[in-house]
């Protein structure tokens, strides 16, 4: 699990002042008051958007500021109210008052809506103020201010892809080139010790969640190296890439390998959907690119290097086909 987060502020919109005014005509000696209200400053609100996964989109933005209310005019005129801002969040953010520490929202169901800075309301104008001892008020409010808040929004995420490969294969290093977590990277096996999680961003405000976990040696599954548990913060994945060292002696085995440590651990982890990816090929640049696994030919493949940038735009777009067929896959089943 890991947990999205970002800081914004936000600020609803005062009221609009209200307006002193009298009613000019020909022909109507003290004509009575006839300023009118101001209106309602906009509110801040949240809304769930189903189709939002992170909150990547709040590093780019963190001010939110909704407009104020008209103020009041002559002739009894109401000032119009200010619009509301509505803020999308993916389902599962939680919304954290950073001044106060409290919880504030938890907004989970599709379309879920909550205020969570009210703006503020419009001042009245002096034809409210009317009584039988003041017939010509020259009174009138000023709008209120209104709500400013300071916000922590909390996101919990459950990765959308697996790296999994040997220890020292560049899996750390990949995590770290292609989103803006910040592993340990080191050139020894099982520099790794626990799952780094970060948030890929690709096209127009897309994204999938990259997760990085301890390397798999043979025998894993018998307790070998960091053994498989790790293997359950990748359980609910929807992809897999099987990461193999271009420098290594023998890829065939070491293919197997993963994918015999991957059966030892379940058959939800067999059946997973999953692409190659060689890595370091700026070391061995004559690869051969035609390499094929014998038991399963079909498994897209692709040529990586996270030293100098090679393939990475290829790997992402293989992932992210894949994902999006998987997609279109389990909504057909669901039907
Ligand atoms: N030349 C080259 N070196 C790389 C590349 N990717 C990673 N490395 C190096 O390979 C070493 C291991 O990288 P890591 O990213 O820590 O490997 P890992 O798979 O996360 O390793 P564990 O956490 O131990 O399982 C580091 O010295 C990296 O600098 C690459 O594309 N080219
Ligand atoms: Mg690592």
């Amino acid at each position: 699990m890991f947990i999205d987060q970002a800081k914004i502020s936000v600020q609803a919109g005062n009221g609009g002042n209200g307006c002193v005014s009298f009613r000019r005509e020909k022909f109507v000696p003290h004509g009575g008051p006839n300023g009118g209200d101001g209106g309602n400053g906009g509110n801040i609100i949240f809304q769930v958007d189903t189709n939002l996964h992170t909150l990547l989109d709040f590093r780019y933005r963190t001010q939110f500021k909704a407009p104020r209310g008209e103020h009041g005019r002559g002739s009894n005129q109401f000032g119009k109210n200010g619009e509301d801002v509505v803020i999308r969040v993916p389902p599962g953010t939680m919304l954290r008052d950073l001044d106060s520490g409290e919880v504030i929202a938890d907004l989970i169901e599709p379309d879920q809506r909550k205020i969570i800075a009210k703006g503020g309301r419009g001042g009245r104008g002096n034809a409210r103020f009317v009584s039988s001892t003041n017939q010509a008020p020259r009174q009138c409010e000023a709008g209120k201010k209104g709500d400013f808040r300071n916000l922590q929004l909390e996101l919990k995420l459950i990765a959308d892809v697996g790296l999994v490969g040997p220890p020292n294969v560049g899996k750390s290093t990949l995590l770290s080139k292609l989103s803006s977590a910040k592993p340990k990277i080191d050139n020894y096996p099982f520099t790794t010790l626990s799952p780094n999680l970060g948030v890929v961003a690709y096209g127009d405000h897309q994204s999938f969640i990259l997760a990085d976990i301890p390397g798999l040696i043979e025998g894993a599954h018998q307790g070998k190296g960091l053994g498989i548990q790790f293997l359950n913060h990748i359980l609910r994945t929807r992809l897999l890439v099987l990461m193999i060292d271009c420098q290594s002696n023998d890829y065939k085995h070491d293919y197997q390998m993963l994918q015999c440590e991957l059966n030892s651990f379940s058959d939800e982890m067999a059946r997973k959907p999953k692409i190659i990816a060689f890595t370091k090929i700026d070391i061995c640049p004559d690869l051969p690119r035609s390499l094929k696994f014998d038991d399963d030919p079909k498994l897209p493949t692709c040529y990586i290097s996270s030293a100098t940038g090679k393939g990475l735009d290829s790997l992402i777009r293989l992932i992210t086909e894949n994902l999006s067929q998987i997609q279109e896959n389990q909504i057909v089943y669901r039907r």
